[in-house]
């Protein structure tokens, strides 16, 4: 596996070149999808519709304090796995390779092509991007709280109980650790594969708060294999307007799949100020509008 250079604005190159990296058999599952993804949604997580700041410019996650935040714990190991490739093709921002290892991560693992446009920026100094973290701080949700919660989060970036739904089916994807949320175990049986299982089990499975030290979660065990659940996930289908979207996810990957990659499309271009086109486009308007 070796990294090359890729001509300047080829992104399909860089894609091969990602998929390069997504084998890593001694890490996790063998797999760095999960973490890639994990790393696009976070950095794109912090955006604010009303105050129209955060977002998925700058890849502040390389400095201080956004680096050291416990919210993104282990995300490190995505930026690294990364490294190379943007060392053998400084032409592409940190903030494109994320966004695009994310996407690149979601389609080799079985999931649908997600809308994705180059032209993100990066800061040029640790100065900046703590500037930019000073006004923005702490705005990722917290997997020990509820329905309300979630909507509040997701609602000030403009997301909608249906995209919300959709969004939160990455967790088909990975693994929680003890050493970086302090949760522990996958959401599904294979979580190096795309789908809707995330969804299926939440419903048909009967889940009971796991006796441990740490903190709360659900647990269930599914062919030997045990599988958590946080209660942010638990509470998509104990909330009304949450649930019927479980519902219809679980009957139709097809539905969830389209879904998944408008409503992800558009998490990775929040803050992405290029001009008056697609998502970026629907996010001024509504923030003009001054509602979510
Ligand atoms: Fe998530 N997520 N997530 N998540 N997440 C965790 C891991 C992954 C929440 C909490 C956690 C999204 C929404 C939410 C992934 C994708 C998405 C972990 C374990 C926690 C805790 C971290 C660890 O210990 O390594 C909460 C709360 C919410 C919303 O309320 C959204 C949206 C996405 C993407 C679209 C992926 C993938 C992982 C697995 C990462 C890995 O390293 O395996």
């Amino acid at each position: 596996m070796s990294i090359q250079s890729i001509k300047e604005g080829d992104y399909e190159g860089i894609r091969g070149e990602i998929r390069k990296v997504l084998k890593q058999p001694q890490y996790d599952d063998g797999s760095a999808g999960p973490v890639f993804v994990r790393l696009a949604w976070h950095a794109s997580g912090n955006f604010s519709l009303v105050e129209h700041n955060g977002g998925s410019n700058g890849a502040g996650m390389r400095f201080a304090p956004e680096s050291t935040d416990p919210a993104n714990a282990g995300l490190t190991h995505a930026i690294d796995f990364l490294m190379p490739i943007q060392a053998a093709n400084p032409w592409i921002s940190h903030s494109d390779l994320w966004t695009l290892a994310g996407i690149t991560a979601i389609e080799a693992a079985g999931g649908p092509r997600v809308p994705w446009q180059p032209g993100r920026t990066d800061y040029t100094s640790a100065a900046a991007a703590e500037e930019h973290r000073g006004q923005v701080g702490d705005r990722l949700p917290d997997g020990a709280k509820g329905a309300d919660h979630i909507r509040e989060v997701f609602s000030r970036m403009g997301f909608t109980d249906q995209e919300i739904v959709a969004l939160s089916g990455a967790h088909a994807l990975g693994r929680c650790h003890p050493d970086r949320s302090g949760f522990d175990g996958p959401w599904v049986v294979n979580p190096t594969r795309f789908s809707n299982q995330y969804y299926k089990l939440l419903l048909t499975r009967k889940w009971v708060p796991r006796q441990w030290d740490g903190p709360f979660q659900y647990e269930t065990t599914v062919a030997g294999t045990k599988l958590m659940m946080l209660p942010t996930d638990m509470a998509l289908i104990e909330d009304e307007k949450f649930r019927p979207w479980v519902e219809k996810y679980a009957k139709d990957q097809d539905l969830f799949f389209k879904d998944f990659s408008l409503a992800f499309g558009k998490l990775l271009e929040l803050g992405v100020d290029r001009d008056d086109t697609g998502f970026a486009k629907l996010v001024k308007k509504a923030a003009e509008e001054g509602k979510p």
